[in-house]
């Protein structure tokens, strides 16, 4: 995975191995075996990973692996605190390779040591004097490696407490080490022959020689760095597996069943052994993941190709900085997810009640940020993206409320005018081919159809705006509702007074025949009177009939009163309907009026102000 790109200048995590990485998504536990090159360090990883032919074992004496390479698959396993982990194993160069420099050596080995759980340091024989020498680099190790910034204007290689690169500061950091001592064939007891442990022989060969010589200072200051850095350590000890030479340098080839069994059972005890203890790698309290794990040796590296020292909490920070990013993106994924099967559900979707969409959103948050604590990682990367969650969170929602006003206006509206049409457009008076049930003759019975629309309107009406729609609706509508009544019923009784006025104008015209038919009479029993006596017969008759015709004219005078004080009335009756008109569009006026007022603000309409504006 860290591997040299040219020359030993500079190390990249490849794509291939983020990718390979990701596939690690629970806790993971990290093994990372070093050690002197051509040691048996792949054959070892190859046991621990359980495959014959996993990493390349060399048969010569050039150095085979280059760079850190890692086992692609996780490998699920139980350690003895029964956490279920997934184990990540990591092979790296060996230290000492005849074309590498001792700096790059250093490199290798501070990448390994910053990103494993438990450092297994591979050597053949015994811890000789000569072993304790080749890791003359843990000495240095405080200048590769730093534990916090540098401040200010400190010089790099100095070995300050404030730049936190002190023995003690990295200790707190670093992996148990593990030291395995393989092809040991020798008994273990102290110089008085009593038995002794692994880890006794490790302890005694990590204790400070005397004498004043450069050569023991120089080791003596190993052994302390390795005692000062490794706090938790321990040893493993396992025999040759073959005794012919020739077979042993194509071990791979060997299947493992042919090797010595004190071999095999040694190499299997070091494995549960080391699975046992092994505990998962965390970052600021939280157990790492694959893609944390890439997001850390991505960032060593870089530091490492940058200045050359990688420091531990920087690189933390960013880790942590970067996971709690992602865990926010996660988090807000989940957030529209969860926000997008409310509103969408067909029957409680959107258009719905304000109430009910803000405690939909508030259930979500809670759960969204619960997960988000989950997976966030570091105090200060969650001081940071915690209110970016918030923020974005809350613009999501206030989206979602405007899309259900837009949604519930748009019902509502149509839903308005649908009811109107039904329950009273189509039913006025001057509605085309409205028929004599349905017409609406009066105020009250707009008044009535008016109450009863409003009860289908507030039964499937939805969304915060329906009150709103009604309420604003309503003014014109009924205005013209009762506008158009009122008109019909006025229209009524002109066409009555007309009538009357009619049958009046007739009444005069007979009258006045009658009155020109009775001074003919006159005139002619005038005549008969001036021609005398024979004629008196006659003029007796034109008498009769001439006060027959003063009764007639009598009577039509009566009948011309009658129809006058009928007509008097008529329009005295007109009157007072057309005051009673005004006073009623007065009323009406002033009553839409109180309703508009209502209605402010206009996008909060009162509640439960739906009552008709006549009312
Ligand atoms: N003596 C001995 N040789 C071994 C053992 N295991 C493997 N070998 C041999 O040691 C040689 C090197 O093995 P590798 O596993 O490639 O060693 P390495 O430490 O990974 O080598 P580099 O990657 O070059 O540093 C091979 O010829 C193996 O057959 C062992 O336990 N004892
Ligand atoms: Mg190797």
């Amino acid at each position: 995975m860290a591997e040299d790109a040219e020359g030993n200048a500079n190390f990249s995590v490849p794509d291939e191995a983020v990718a390979a990485l990701r596939k690690f998504d629970g806790p993971i536990a990290i093994v990372a075996v070093v050690g002197l090159y051509r040691t048996g360090k792949s054959y070892l990883v190859n046991r621990i990973v359980g495959h014959q032919h996993g990493f390349k074992v060399g048969p010569t004496i050039n150095a085979c692996t280059k760079g850190i390479w890692m086992w692609s698959e996780p490998i699920p396993f139980e350690n003895s605190r029964g956490e279920k982990l997934q184990l990540l194993v990591l092979d790296t160069e060996g230290i000492g390779g005849t074309d590498a420099s001792s700096d790059y050596d250093t490199r290798i080995f501070s990448l390994a040591v910053l990103l494993c759980s438990t450092l297994v340091y591979n050597s053949l024989g015994t811890i000789s004097e000569e072993a304790i020498g080749n890791l003359s680099f843990v000495a240095n190790l405080s200048q590769h490696v730093r534990v916090k910034a540098a401040q200010g204007n400190a010089k790099d290689n100095d070995e300050d407490s404030s730049k936190g690169s002190t023995t003690d500061a990295l200790s707190s950091f670093f992996p148990s080490l593990l030291w395995v001592i393989r092809d040991f064939s020798l008994v273990l007891e102290d110089e008085d022959y009593n038995e002794i442990t692994e880890l006794d022989y490790l302890n005694n060969s990590l204790k400070l020689r005397e004498g004043f010589s450069s050569d023991v200072q120089a080791k003596n200051r190993i052994r302390q760095s390795l005692t000062s850095f490794f706090t938790k350590r321990d040893c493993v000890t396992i025999v040759r597996p073959l005794v012919d030479e020739t077979k042993l340098q194509q071990i791979d080839d060997e299947p493992y069943e042919s090797l010595r069994p004190e071999f095999r059972t040694r190499m299997e005890k070091f494995r549960a052994d080391l699975l046992d203890q092994l505990t998962a790698k965390t970052l600021q309290g939280k157990p790492m993941s694959g893609s944390m794990f890439s997001t850390l040796a991505r960032t060593f590296v870089e530091a490492m190709n940058s200045d050359g020292v990688p420091t531990i909490t920087t690189a933390w920070d960013h880790v942590a900085k970067t996971e709690t990013k992602e865990a926010m993106s996660r988090a807000m994924e989940a957030y529209q997810k969860q926000l997008a099967v409310v509103i969408e559900n067909d029957r409680t979707g959107l258009p719905m009640d304000a109430n009910e969409l803000s405690e939909q959103h508030k259930r979500i948050k809670k759960d969204v940020k619960t997960n988000f604590l989950k997976s966030a990682v570091g105090e200060g990367a969650i001081e940071t993206y915690m209110p970016k969650l918030k923020q974005k969170m809350q613009e999501y929602y206030d989206d979602a409320c405007s899309e259900n006003d837009r949604v519930s206006l748009e019902l509502c509206s149509v839903l308005f005018v649908k009811l109107l049409d039904e329950h009273i457009t189509s039913c006025l008076p001057n509605a085309p081919g409205v028929n004599d049930v349905d017409m609406l003759v009066d105020v009250a019975a707009v008044r009535m159809k008016l109450d009863r629309m409003r009860d289908t309107y507030m039964t499937e009406s939805r969304g915060p705006l329906r009150d709103f729609v009604w309420q604003s609706k309503l003014t014109d509508a009924s205005f013209v509702a009762y506008s158009a009544v009122l008109a019909w019923e006025q229209e009524k009784k002109d066409e009555e007074i007309r009538a009357v006025e009619q049958r009046a104008r007739n009444a005069e015209a007979k009258l006045s025949t009658v009155a020109a038919t009775e001074e003919i009479l006159r005139e002619e029993l005038e005549m008969s009177r001036k021609e005398g006596g024979s004629q008196g017969a006659e003029s007796q008759m034109l008498m009769i009939k001439l006060s027959g015709q003063e009764q007639e004219v009598e009577v039509k005078k009566k009948q011309l009163a009658d129809m006058e004080s009928k007509l008097k009335a008529a329009k005295d009756k007109e009157e007072e309907m057309k005051k009673e008109y005004e006073i009623e569009m007065e009323k009406i006026k002033l009553e839409l009026k109180e309703e508009r007022d209502k209605e402010q603000p206009v996008m909060a309409p009162a509640q439960g102000g739906c009552g008709c504006v006549l009312q």
